[in-house]
């Protein structure tokens, strides 16, 4: 039989840590598998995907510029996916056909369930920062697990509507936009903080936001994890209120995929955790 092989495109993908991940879950089952990074530009990547099999893989990552475009050539499309135009994670049924899902979703609740347990109960209202592809994801996510209001905020208001505007109708008006400049006026009532921008990340801007005024027993989760723990965590941390740092997202949307291509459903241990981190630290000056 073949080696089993899946991979990560993107444009870049120099930075992607899922080979990392997919390999430390190869070696800890004793699989025979491999994970590869691959590079796609834009105007390949319909080649690419439609010819996953005649390449050698089983199935694919997609991340950053590729999840909306890759929609159009997957020929059955989960549930979140469909919801999102968004797609992670690909696979070939039996008989070969293209099949995607999106796994953002299961990662980022996935960190918060472990990183802040019972979370959702006390999540009246979540604060999402930013209005791209992850903040797309993580709206869609609390609104799934019954979070009574969501507000999004972004530094383009009419991105922040738009995103709202998306989701208004299946939500039963559950989603708002808040200006930017509001931030201040809206973190009392606050319980979940979300940073799915990506600023704060290195080599990005900062994100400059006072936490004065968010509830203690709030909850600030920022999906970025270079650095792991952002100025916005490290102020959480000095003001008492938990901090969930993004790692755990990347590593608990890599499970799905493991388990479709290579049979096994992975655990994310601290010891996988560990090995990512580590790496991260190592680039991370
Ligand atoms: O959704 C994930 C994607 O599956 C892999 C990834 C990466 O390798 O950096 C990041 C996220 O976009």
């Amino acid at each position: 039989a073949t080696l089993p092989k899946a991979c990560v495109i993107g444009h870049p993908i120099g930075h992607s840590r899922s080979p990392l991940i997919h390999g430390h879950w190869l070696r800890e089952h004793g699989l025979a598998g491999a994970y590869e990074k691959v590079d796609v530009a834009p105007d390949d990547l319909g080649a690419f995907v439609t010819s996953l099999a005649e390449r050698g893989y089983v199935g694919a990552n997609v991340t950053v510029p590729h999840k909306e475009a890759v929609i159009p050539h997957i020929v059955h499309l989960g549930d979140t996916a469909a919801a999102l135009d968004a797609a992670n994670t690909l696979w070939l049924n039996e008989d070969g056909e293209l099949c995607g899902d999106n796994t953002d979703v299961a990662g980022f609740l996935g960190n918060l369930d472990e990183g802040a347990p019972g979370w959702d109960a006390r999540a009246e209202v979540a604060l999402v920062l930013g209005a791209g592809g992850a903040a797309k994801a993580v709206v869609y996510a609390l609104l799934t697990r019954g979070v009574q209001r969501v507000l999004i905020s972004n530094r383009s208001f009419s991105r922040a509507e738009a995103l709202a505007e998306r989701f208004r109708g299946a939500s039963n008006g559950r989603v708002e936009a808040a200006p930017w400049q509001d931030i201040g006026k809206v973190l009392p009532q606050t319980k979940l903080l979300v940073n799915a921008t990506s600023l704060g990340m290195f080599g990005q801007d900062r994100l400059v936001i006072d936490l004065t005024g968010l509830p203690v027993n709030a909850v600030v989760n920022d999906i970025v994890y270079v650095p792991l723990e952002t100025e916005l965590l490290a102020q959480a941390r000095s003001r008492g209120i938990l901090g969930v740092d993004g790692l755990g997202m990347l590593l608990h949307q890599a499970v799905p995929g493991f388990e479709r291509w290579f049979g096994v459903l992975p655990r994310v241990t601290p010891k996988l955790r560990e090995h990512i981190a580590s790496d991260v630290l190592r680039h991370y000056p």
